[in-house]
């Protein structure tokens, strides 16, 4: 029976990957310092470690228990690392770099991680391919772009098995809506149907590549389920684009309300098109993201 250390799996992404992996009769040893995470989103028969991914002599111990490691704990927001520019890179970056040397530690386990579209910036060349130019706008992408070139660096010189997936805007049931972090799903479909008003930053034309995240962990299976792969990275995405503005109109639609809309200041950094091309993922895993918006907004909806 597989056993898997999976970084960040009390979080929302996390939980689902786990569930997947007790689902199928794993087992997984989670670590998580909950920051945002929370012991109820795992599943119950999942061991549940509380403590730090930058933690080299903890995350050196659980990975010679584990046949592979999910890593997915980092600080998720962009606006977050904004503010906390120095602890954020700690979690995001020193805290991949320690669970791939953790990884060559135990001899090669394999690691499949989380990056994100985050690494193209604001790249107009949509829909951006895994070759399209990568210059992040913000200090979580140039993390996640720090995770990419040490990705390789661990199979390159290390021989560490690895995947990277860009995850595009992920969202779906037990996405946190409460923090002022959290993502705009969330916090969208929590407000209108509470009655309560919401705030567009910038006009509401950017655009995003919103996944439901039932197709991430597909992903992410296939991926650990192919060997670990040799360092590469791959989107995930839809290929279909949602502006900002569209997206409270649709929730506020399927919640039989009225989207009350307040315009505020654009965030900092903040992305105007982000829009991804799946044929690289699908022609790898063929797991396409088979969940279409409006299906995922529904059972995003029903969650709450
Ligand atoms: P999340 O905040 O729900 O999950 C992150 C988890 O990591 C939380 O449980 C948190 O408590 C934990 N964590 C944070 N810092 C930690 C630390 N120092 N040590 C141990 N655990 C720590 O976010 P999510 O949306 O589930 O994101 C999962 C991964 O996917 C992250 O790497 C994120 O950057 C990436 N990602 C998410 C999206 C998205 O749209 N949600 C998009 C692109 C990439
Ligand atoms: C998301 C992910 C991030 C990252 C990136 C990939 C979250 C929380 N963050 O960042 O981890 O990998 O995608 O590019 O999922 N917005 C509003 N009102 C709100 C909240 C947001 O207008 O109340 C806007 C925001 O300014 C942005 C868009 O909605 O233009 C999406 O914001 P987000 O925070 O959900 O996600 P993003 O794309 O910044």
């Amino acid at each position: 029976m597989a056993h898997w250390l999976v970084t960040g799996g009390c979080g929302f992404i996390g939980s689902h990957l786990c569930d997947a992996l007790t689902a199928r009769g794993d087992t997984v040893t989670i670590l998580d310092d909950m920051s945002t995470g929370k012991r109820e989103n795992a599943p119950a028969e999942a061991e549940v470690v509380e403590g730090d991914v930058a933690d080299a002599a903890l995350v050196r111990r659980l990975m010679e228990k584990a046949d592979g490691c999910f890593h997915l704990a980092a600080v998720a927001s962009v606006q977050r690392c904004t503010e906390e520019w120095v602890t954020s890179h700690r979690t995001n970056l020193t805290g991949t770099i320690t669970v791939f040397d953790a990884a060559r530690q135990a001899g090669g386990r394999p690691v499949i991680y989380a990056s994100s579209a985050a690494v193209y910036g604001d790249n107009p060349d949509v829909p951006l391919d895994e070759d399209a130019r990568t210059r992040p706008l913000s200090a979580y992408g140039a993390d996640k772009l720090g995770c990419e070139l040490h990705g390789r660096v661990a199979h390159g010189v290390h021989g560490v098995p690895n995947t990277g997936f860009r995850f595009f805007n992920v969202f779906g049931p037990r996405q946190d809506p409460k923090s002022p972090y959290s993502g705009v799903i969330a916090i969208f479909t929590d407000r209108i149907r509470a009655g309560q008003g919401i705030t567009i930053f910038g006009n509401g034309e950017q655009v995003r590549d919103f996944v439901y995240v039932g197709d991430v962990v597909r992903h992410l299976l296939a991926a650990m389920d192919a060997g670990g792969g040799e360092g590469a990275v791959f989107n995930v995405c839809t290929g279909r684009k949602t502006s900002v503005l569209d997206l409270a109109n649709t929730i506020a639609e399927l919640s039989d309300a009225e989207a009350d809309i307040t315009f505020a200041e654009p965030r900092a950094g903040d992305i105007r098109t982000s829009l991804g091309d799946p044929a690289k993922a699908n022609a790898a895993f063929n797991v396409p993201a088979e969940t279409d918006f409006r299906s995922g907004l529904r059972l995003t909806l029903e969650s709450h």
